[in-house]
């Protein structure tokens, strides 16, 4: 099974980041979370993305707030596909990181989710996994298969 690596611009990201972790511990897929910055670690950073593919990783999670160009700067170092996590900071709510991480040039793709979206972010690289990997397929059904039962079974309705 291929591994999902999660890097995050700071430990301050880790409670944006709790969510994919969440996630990805109840579906038992393989992760590593770590720390590098694409300002204060650059040489860190592009190392993990350059040497990614080889250390059997599949896609990359990148998290980042402020003028977040983390993700960019992974996805300009691997051929691997980078999803961008825009991170909330207090002055700018997020838009900051979400025009940052979203407004890649063409030429080097980042998928991004929504501001603080890390659960999607944590989805979306497991169905990229999936499409090599019956295993993580079947788990993505499954929960699909559980979402629609438990709206279902709500059965809300509301008629005058
Ligand atoms: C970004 O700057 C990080 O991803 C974080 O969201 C933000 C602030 O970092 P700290 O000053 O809290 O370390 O690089």
């Amino acid at each position: 099974m291929k591994k999902i690596g999660i890097v995050m611009g700071s430990d301050s990201d880790l409670p944006v980041i709790e969510k994919a972790i969440h996630y990805l511990q109840q579906s038992g897929v393989e992760f590593t979370v770590n720390v590098f910055s694409a300002h204060r670690t650059p040489d860190e950073a592009i190392n993990f993305a350059r040497t990614a593919k080889e250390n059997g990783y599949g896609v990359i999670i990148a998290a980042a707030g402020m003028a977040a160009h983390l993700a960019g700067v992974l996805a300009a170092n691997t051929l691997l596909p980078v999803i961008g996590i825009p991170c909330t900071s207090k002055n700018l709510d997020g838009m900051d990181a979400l025009l940052s991480t979203v407004q890649m040039p063409p030429g080097i793709p980042v998928a991004t989710v929504a501001i603080d979206g890390a659960k999607n972010a944590a989805i979306l690289a497991c169905q990229i996994l999936a499409v090599n990997d019956d295993q993580i397929a079947k788990t993505l059904r499954d929960q699909r298969e559980a979402d629609t039962r438990n709206v279902l079974a709500k059965n809300l309705t509301i008629s005058t």
